[in-house]
């Protein structure tokens, strides 16, 4: 087998999901190439070891530019808060590695704009770890809305709800709570969230037009983990969006970290003119179908368990009915990029992919701070 030896800058909670993924690819994805972990970096030695010990790192660095400098470093992941992700992975591509990074891909479309040009004059693999899409559900809706059985497509909706900084004591900045300072995040949910919900929604039902948004910070003060005051919240608590799509449909995409009892209630519905699919990341490996030509004495919402061997990724688990989770979405996710290296096809989402989520996130931004509609 080719090695594809990793390093990996960053550790946090992205840093385990897709440690996770290099581990167990090859256990259920065939493939020549297999993942190696050969480097995780981090500013704290003693952390950075610990994960090392963890997760099975060969190595530890404390400064990602001699990670760089490395001959025994093919692929950078860039694991790191938001804005970090253009330094390092333009430095990356520079030195000739492939370079995946966690989503969103940048702090802003121009900075995105760099990157992607950055990995496309060096010619280095890339892509942008928007998991969901490898939702083996989610995966089977791209599929069902390819083959033509939703028709034209009216309605896309979209939500992805959290409640973890409802409470006032929660600080800005640090390990565990960079997401909400402004300075490392660029943007509250938009980013963190709808992002995630933009992506999936350009893969399944196309471009984005324009956009007419609202945001909120409901806590406009909190404490600074780096200098231990109170300092003002500026990134975004709730946003909410409209949007056209190019297709003629129209988009209602809502997020917030303030809906109490939902802790990553990630759902979208979409409705076409002979069909509509429902999907809940709470209920992952079901997909609600409802199909207009049934017969109309059995016509209804069907619960489709996805997990037998046709059905998108479940081939290769266990046995038919027997369920996967979240993780199992960057182990596809890693599976994918190993076979695009066999085949020598590009990756998705690439950073040219990523980048126009990030434009809609600038232009749903933009249009909360100016209160008016926004071209993407
Ligand atoms: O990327 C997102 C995170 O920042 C995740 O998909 C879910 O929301 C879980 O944590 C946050």
């Amino acid at each position: 087998m080719k090695p594809l030896n990793i390093g990996m800058v960053g550790y946090g909670f992205m840093g385990r999901t897709h440690s996770n993924g290099y581990s167990q690819a090859n256990h259920f994805f065939p493939c020549e190439y297999k993942p190696v972990l050969k480097a995780v970096c981090a500013r704290n030695k003693d952390k950075a070891q610990a994960f090392a010990d963890t997760w099975g790192y060969e190595s530890v660095e404390t400064d990602w530019r001699e990670l760089l400098k490395r001959d025994d470093i093919d692929a950078i992941d860039v694991c790191t808060p938001n804005n970090l992700h253009k330094e390092i992975s333009i430095a990356a591509a520079e030195a000739g590695k492939m370079v995946l990074c966690e989503k969103p891909l940048a702090m802003n479309q121009t900075d995105g704009e760099a990157m992607c040009q950055a990995v496309e004059k060096a010619g280095v693999k890339n892509m942008v770890w928007y998991n969901y899409r490898r939702v083996p559900a989610v995966t089977l809706a791209k599929q069902l809305i390819d083959e033509g059985r939703l028709g034209q497509i009216f309605h896309y909706r979209a939500n992805f709800l959290q409640d973890w900084t409802i409470n006032a004591d929660v600080p800005q900045g640090g390990a565990a709570t960079w997401r909400l300072d402004a300075e490392a995040a660029g943007s509250g949910v938009t980013g963190d969230l709808l992002a995630h919900c933009i992506d999936t929604a350009l893969w399944l039902n196309g471009q984005i037009k324009d956009v007419s948004a609202m945001t909120e910070t409901f806590v406009k003060e909190r404490m600074h983990s780096e200098t231990g005051k109170k300092e003002p919240v500026k990134i975004d608590d709730a946003c909410s969006f409209l949007c056209h799509f190019d297709n003629g449909s129209l988009g209602l995409f809502e997020s917030t970290r303030y809906a109490r009892g939902h802790k990553a209630l990630y759902t979208f519905e979409i409705n076409g003119e002979n069909a509509s699919i429902r999907w809940d990341l709470h209920d992952l490996h079901r997909l609600e179908y409802f199909d207009h030509n049934d017969d109309s004495i059995v016509r209804g919402w069907r619960s489709v368990h996805v997990s037998d061997g046709d059905q998108p990724y479940m081939g290769n688990w266990w046995v038919p009915g027997l369920n996967i989770g979240y993780e199992h979405t960057f182990i596809h996710q890693v599976a994918d990029f190993l076979k695009s290296l066999e085949t020598g096809e590009q990756m998705h989402p690439s950073f040219r992919d990523a980048l126009e989520t990030q434009k809609v996130c600038d232009a749903v931004l933009d249009s909360a701070a100016q209160r008016v509609w926004k071209e993407v």
